[in-house]
Order: structure tokens, then sequence, then C-alpha cells
């Protein structure tokens, strides 16, 4: 791809309600997109990485520094290269695959634009439409987290899940399970708020016949989640560990999870969540589609992973109201637990530019 200059582009979304984790409460979105231009369409991709490195390393500050210092030269050098080539281009750079997925998938979408292909058939999918779950965060009351969960339900969310931290575990997931019936599925999330020495008490979560329990030691504790894992009944999926279809292949010889999270942002982008989509499908590992609280941009990049064939679980793919008052695309709706996946050129959504300009707190263009 030739690339005329790419804009930097950083927004403040308030969020609907805050959204409590293991890590934290977020209450605004600070949102890095990124437009590339070139002779014939316009890229976008939305960073998933928050402004503080309490999730994973990166952080938005950081992200467009390393975009500015480090990835944008190495993209001037090379000659009009395609997204398939940034991967390598980048590679010499360690690490940042938030920023390097940001990149990536802008200039992905420029590119399937020019072609004229949708992301989704070019990555694979067999779907049009996947079924939507939604992450609920740690309320200050059980009868408040019913609540919540009540009117997820009645949206139609195909399924649930609960962010747990030690406090907030066994008692929120009882209630829930006894409030809801064997019928609903259930999972939670603990982002890495535990260790092994918590096995007993994690093993207490197998009478509530989860789904799954995502993430409960640390990021590079791929051994200790094998340990663990063998003491639970319930699966252990992996999110914030898969880094690359590497520490996928690693954390499945060792038997760490029976389950992946893929979220594209975390992995370096579209290509590398491929990768690690074929990987688990030839292994028997079931996986689906994290999110990170994004806009419309992001979503609708991965409603179009989600598409594909392995994506057999519920993604945390929710619509745009389970996030904002006002996306900056068109909102993304339910249909009866699903969402589409788009089916325009590219990642199929462009941002609405008045909303946009009401956002936006900054703006950078870089000439190439
Ligand atoms: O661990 O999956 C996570 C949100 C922010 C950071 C990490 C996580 C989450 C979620 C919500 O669980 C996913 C979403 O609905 O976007
Ligand atoms: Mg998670």
């Amino acid at each position: 791809m030739k690339i005329e200059g790419i804009e930097l582009i950083r927004l403040e979304l308030p969020l609907r309600y805050p959204f409590r984790t293991s890590f934290g409460a977020v209450h605004e979105r600070e949102v890095l997109l990124l437009r590339v231009l070139t002779p014939d369409a316009e890229g976008w991709s939305e960073c998933v990485a928050f402004s503080t490195p309490m999730y994973s390393s990166e952080y938005v500050d950081g992200v467009a520094e390393m975009i500015q210092r480090f990835l944008i030269p190495r993209l001037r050098e090379a000659r009009e290269p395609t997204a398939e080539q940034i991967g390598e281009l980048f590679a010499p750079v360690r690490g940042h695959r938030m920023a390097k997925s940001t990149v990536e998938t802008a200039v992905l979408d420029a590119q399937l634009r020019t072609h004229g292909l949708a992301l989704g058939d070019y990555l694979g999918a067999t779907r049009e439409r996947v079924p939507a779950g939604v992450s609920v965060g740690i309320h200050d009351s059980i009868p408040e987290l019913l609540e919540a969960v009540t009117g997820y339900l009645d949206e139609g969310y195909a399924r649930i899940k609960l962010k747990i931290a030690p406090g907030w575990d066994i008692e929120p997931v009882r209630a829930v399970r006894e409030r809801f019936g064997d019928e609903l599925v259930l999972q939670v999330d603990a982002n890495s708020a535990y260790t092994l020495a918590d096995t007993r008490h994690l093993a207490r979560l197998d009478a509530f016949d989860l789904l799954l329990i995502e993430q409960p030691l640390g990021e590079e504790q791929l051994r200790q989640h094998a340990e663990l894992a063998a003491h639970l009944r319930t699966p252990v999926c992996l999110d914030e560990s898969i880094v690359s279809a590497e520490a996928a292949a690693d954390a499945i010889a060792l038997g760490a999870c029976r389950i992946v999270n893929i979220k594209p942002g975390r992995v370096g982008g579209y290509l590398e969540s491929r990768r690690i989509h074929d990987l688990c499908q030839a292994n028997g590992i079931a996986v689906w589609c994290g999110g990170m609280l994004e806009t419309g941009i992001g979503r609708a990049a991965n409603l179009a992973l989600a598409g594909l064939p392995g994506f057999t679980l519920p993604s945390d793919t929710s619509a745009s109201s389970r996030y904002y008052a006002q996306d900056i695309t068109e909102p993304f709706e339910l249909q009866h637990g699903c969402l589409q996946v788009p089916t325009g050129l590219g990642i199929g959504i462009s941002p609405d530019q008045n909303t946009l300009t009401a956002l936006t707190t900054t703006r950078q263009w870089i000439a190439f």
C-alpha cells in the first residue's frame, strides 16, 4: 500500500456505567483511533490499550509514542508494504503488540477497501451473525448485580460473564446461578487476581457448572495455570497469557487451558488472531473473541473475526448500548442475542464525522 499519511485521533468517551474489574474501575474510555490515508481508500483502526497499564503493559500514551517514534519510520522506509508484510516489518521491535495491531489493522482496512473485500470474507468467516455475550463488572452488592444481569438477559444476551476477585467470587456466582437457573450460560473472569495458593478456593466454583474460568493467575504463569487446571473441573480459559500464536501453542502443550480468548489487539492483529484460531481448531481448543470496551470501529473488526468457524463460544462482542450512550459509528444492536458480521468493505464501517469531531481531544497528522 502506498501511504500518504497517518492520523492519530484521541477521544474521550464516557461509559454508561463504570466498569469494575479486579484491576480497577474504568469510568471513561480514552480511545486512540488511527486513520491511514492511501491513494484509493482510507483505513481505520482502534487501539485496545487503556489509559493505564493495569490490564497489560501497554497504555494509550505509550502506544501513541511507539507508533510515531518506531513503527511509522519503519513503515515509511518500506516499499509500499502490504498488510501481510507488516508483521515482519515490525518484528525487530520487541513486544508492543497493541501498537503494532493498531497500525496493521488500519492498513489492512485500507487494502481491503481498495480491493473490494470485506474483512470477514478475507479472514474466512463462515457465519453472518455471532452470539453476543456480556461481561458484567464487579458491583457494590449482590442485589445490584442481579438487577444488572436481569437487564442483560431481558435484552437477549446469549451468555453472562461475571468479573470476579478475592472477596467477590463464590457468593455472587452462587446468587446468579440460583436466581437464573441451570440453563444460564455462565462464566467468570478473574483478570489474574488469584495465585496457586487459592486452588481449593477456586475449586468451589466447580459446584456452579460454569462454562469456563478466565485467566485466574498471572500473565506469565502458564505452568501454574496447568497445575491449577488439573485441580479444577471448570475449564480454564486464558486471556492475558495468550500474547501470540507461540504462547497459545505452549499453553495448549502444557495443558494450561482448554479454551482461548482471542483479542486481536493483545496478540498483534487480525492475522495473528487467525493463526491462533487455526492452531486452536487443529488442537480441539474452543475459542471466542474477547473485548476491550471498543467503540464501533474495534467492534466491527472483532465481529468479522468472530465469524470464523472455530469461534464456537459466545464472544464479548456486546451491543454499542452496553458501553456507550452514543457510539462513534452507527450503533451495533442485538438481534435475538446476536450481532451481525459486517458485510461492507474492509471493517465495514467508518466513524460518524460529527460525533468524532464532538468527542475528539487531539488529532495529529503525520505526512509520509
Ligand atoms: O479481561 O476480558 C477482559 C474489558 C476490559 C479489559 C479486559 C477485559 C474486559 C472485559 C469486557 O471483560 C469485554 C468487553 O465487553 O469489551
Ligand atoms: Mg478477560
